[in-house]
């Protein structure tokens, strides 16, 4: 395993802040409602080395367009989000019906066909879809293992990987916690598979989220950092320093992502947020 000391710690992370030229309503998307070479340009004067976009589908965002803007602006796509299949499609990669999990894992395919000519990886949270009660609790944990089960040789084959994003109770009622996450993570034995950690998230399940973190040292793919009240970094309850020493900890070196809510604005929520953590990097 790569040593990782302090000074090379805070050199190697990348910053990112969530994106969308379309976004939901009341969802922590920073940058929202514009073109997307105008979310590029919000993304490099704040500071950041990428942004992770957010999108129904990948027909929104050619990815010829795409890539022309990344080598423009010198930015990265760190992940495409896939939440807004779920909420505006209504695709679920365990639902009773047969020809909705086909699509879902239809829809999976294309972005990972589309974070494959981006050079970016692709986030499953919402899509996986709440574990109903009683007799199909069962059959549903074993359609998600089978809808990854065929995504992850075809990931592998782009060179795409997964994260799995570890979402509080009160979003999605199983995978809740890190330790359950990254046992999953492990039960498929792919390196195209990374578990994705979010503090907003760890801040309601787990009892020591340092810990979680480091214990997600060979599982962790991806982070969002948002406060405890989803508001800006720093401006709540958190201890950003002890969570960078954590994921410092855990030999952590890909992208933080800002993901609070945009209050007062995205790009005050923004500015506030990488404010506060660069000030605490090693
Ligand atoms: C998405 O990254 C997330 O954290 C979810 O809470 C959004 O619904
Ligand atoms: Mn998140």
């Amino acid at each position: 395993m790569k040593e990782i000391n302090s000074c090379s710690f805070g050199a190697n992370l990348k910053f990112a802040v969530t994106a969308a030229a379309k976004a939901l309503p009341n969802t922590p998307v920073l940058l929202r409602d514009q073109p997307y070479r105008q979310l590029f340009h919000q993304a490099k004067q704040l500071g950041c080395d990428g942004l992770e976009l957010h999108l129904r589908t990948p027909e929104d965002a050619p990815a010829e367009e795409l890539t022309a803007l990344e080598a423009e602006f010198g930015l990265g796509i760190s992940a495409v989000a896939t939440g807004q299949a779920r909420g505006l499609d209504h695709l679920c990669l365990i639902d009773p019906d047969p020809c909705v999990r086909r699509k879902a894992v239809e829809r999976m395919r294309q972005f990972i066909d589309w974070a494959s000519a981006v050079g970016c990886a692709v986030i499953l949270g919402n899509l996986r879809g709440d574990l109903p009660l009683g007799a199909q609790r069962e059959a549903s944990r074993k359609w998600l293992s089978e809808a990854l089960d065929e995504l992850l040789p075809y990931a592998e084959s782009r060179k795409t990987t997964i994260f799995l994003e570890v979402i509080n109770r009160y979003e999605n009622n199983y995978l809740n916690t890190a330790l359950e996450a990254n046992q999953y993570v492990a039960s498929f034995q792919s390196g195209y598979l990374k578990t994705h950690l979010d503090t907003f998230h760890m801040n309601i399940e787990e009892a020591d989220m340092l810990r979680a973190i480091r214990e997600s040292g060979p599982y962790l793919g991806y982070i969002h950092f948002a406060g405890n009240t989803r508001r800006a970094c720093g401006s709540g309850a958190l201890d950003f320093r002890a969570i960078l020493g954590a994921l410092r900890d855990a030999q952590y070196s890909g992208y933080i992502t800002i993901e609070c809510l945009p209050i007062p604005d995205g790009p005050e929520a923004a500015f506030a947020s990488l404010q506060h953590i660069k000030a605490l990097l090693p």
